[in-house]
């Protein structure tokens, strides 16, 4: 049941009121990156108008203020997934960078030939391509969990993978291309049995659901703010403490030091010592904002609403003859990916447009997921607490529309 007005909430998204081709935009491709309520959009503009300067550098007025709203937003990413301390919470460009980030630092420091990385057959680019580079440099090895046909991951076959030689189990805790939301309870069980570090890509589950950090035990959670109706170019790189302490820095240049000499250098404490550079500080402030704003909604409440959504426009979906879904995991969240008889995805995803319906056609940067079910794309239909019921009705009768004349 809604605890919300769905009316109220669509009026804080001021970019719901375009028109795309004359027609009222129906924008249903949130995975890719969903829009940015009005509260948002001001935080940045009253931070450039009024409070901007860089941070962690000035004693004047200016820098402090800009500091403070900084690091204010630290302090609520902490909160927002229950991290027991600021030091915990990086600040990164997006979960490509976290990601990359813990290979670069955790993997080069941990891991080294013979040594293992499970990975699922589900992942997202992101969440492949970083250790293969890795264990291109190291010699380690790749190991993928297998999915079924509805798209979730065969636990007794990832459990089967684990051994002694499994140095990181790294897994989306939210699948982009079909939706699946993994089992990351059990699936972290499994590996801390034996001692095994795990990385979650929380790109798609952030939005959906509210997540605990310390009550899932996991080590590392990345997330990208651009999902999260946050700016694009922020993101985040949870990691537990005494791990991050542990590992060398990224990056080096300014703020990530403590003192430097030609001779030597004495890196920062954390989180700084990830943190080389200038920070994009108008971006984090714009997350503090989502964040607020998704927190006095409720996570809960967003995670019900859309578990409704896609309830409906799967049963809908359902009675159009030709379509078929890609990705029927007991355990979604808010994604329908599906394929036509006869009409490839892009040919979907440009009709669709013409209609002023907004979503995304192709590998979704998960080709091994194409792979795997045949496939050379998917029509991806993605929700965010924003979207209605009616909306999902104009999505229905554009595919219909588009049957009659082209399938
Ligand atoms: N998926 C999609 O349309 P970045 O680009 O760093 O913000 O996020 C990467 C990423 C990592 N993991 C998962 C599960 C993701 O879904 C994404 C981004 C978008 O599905 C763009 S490809």
């Amino acid at each position: 049941m809604t605890t919300f007005s769905i009316e109220k909430i669509r009026e804080d998204f001021p970019i719901l009121k375009e028109k795309i081709r004359n027609k009222p935009l129906v924008y249903l491709d949130n995975a890719a990156t969903c829009q940015k309520p009005q509260v948002v959009i001001d935080s940045i503009s009253h931070l450039y108008t009024h409070e901007y300067a860089n941070v962690h550098r000035g004693v004047h007025t200016l820098s402090v203020k800009a500091t403070d709203r900084y690091e204010g937003a630290r302090e609520k990413v902490k909160n927002f997934i229950n991290a027991q301390s600021i030091k915990e919470i990086i600040f990164v460009k997006g979960t490509t960078e976290a990601i990359n980030l813990v290979a670069q630092t955790f993997g080069k420091a941990n891991i080294k030939a013979g040594d293992e990385i499970i990975i699922t057959a589900m992942e997202h680019h992101s969440n492949i391509v970083p250790w293969q580079m890795l264990c291109e440099e190291t010699g380690a090895v790749l190991k993928v969990a297998p999915i079924n046909l509805q798209g979730e991951l065969i636990f007794a076959e990832y459990e089967k993978l684990i051994s002694d030689k499994t140095k990181l189990v790294a897994v989306v805790h939210m699948s982009n291309a079909l939706g699946t939301i993994n089992p990351v309870e059990k699936i972290i069980a499994a590996a801390k049995a034996k001692n095994i570090p795990v990385l979650l890509d929380g790109a798609q589950a952030i939005p959906h659901m509210s997540v605990d950090v310390q009550a899932l035990d996991c080590d590392f959670y990345a997330f990208s703010g651009h999902k999260l109706y946050a700016p694009a170019g922020i993101g985040v790189l949870y990691g537990k403490q005494a791990l991050l302490e542990a590992m060398p820095p990224y990056q080096g240049g300014g703020d990530m030091i403590r003192k430097v000499t030609f001779e030597e250098t004495e890196y920062n404490g954390l989180p700084y010592k990830f943190e080389a550079g200038t920070p994009s500080i108008a971006d984090v402030v714009g997350l503090g904002a989502a964040i607020d704003y998704l927190t006095e909604i409720g996570m809960d409440n967003i995670a019900s609403y859309e578990a409704e959504l896609l309830q409906y426009a799967t049963a809908k979906a359902k009675t159009i003859k030709g379509l078929r879904i890609v990705g029927e995991a007991r355990e979604k969240g808010a994604i329908l990916s599906f394929v036509l008889d006869k009409i490839h995805p892009h040919d979907i995803g440009t009709m669709l447009d013409s209609l002023g319906i907004a979503i995304r056609a192709g590998h979704h940067c998960a080709m091994p997921v194409m792979d795997f079910f045949a496939v050379p794309a998917t029509a991806r239909a993605s929700f965010a607490v924003y979207n209605t019921k009616e909306e999902i009705d104009i999505l229905m009768n554009g595919i219909e529309q588009l049957i009659e004349v082209f399938g």
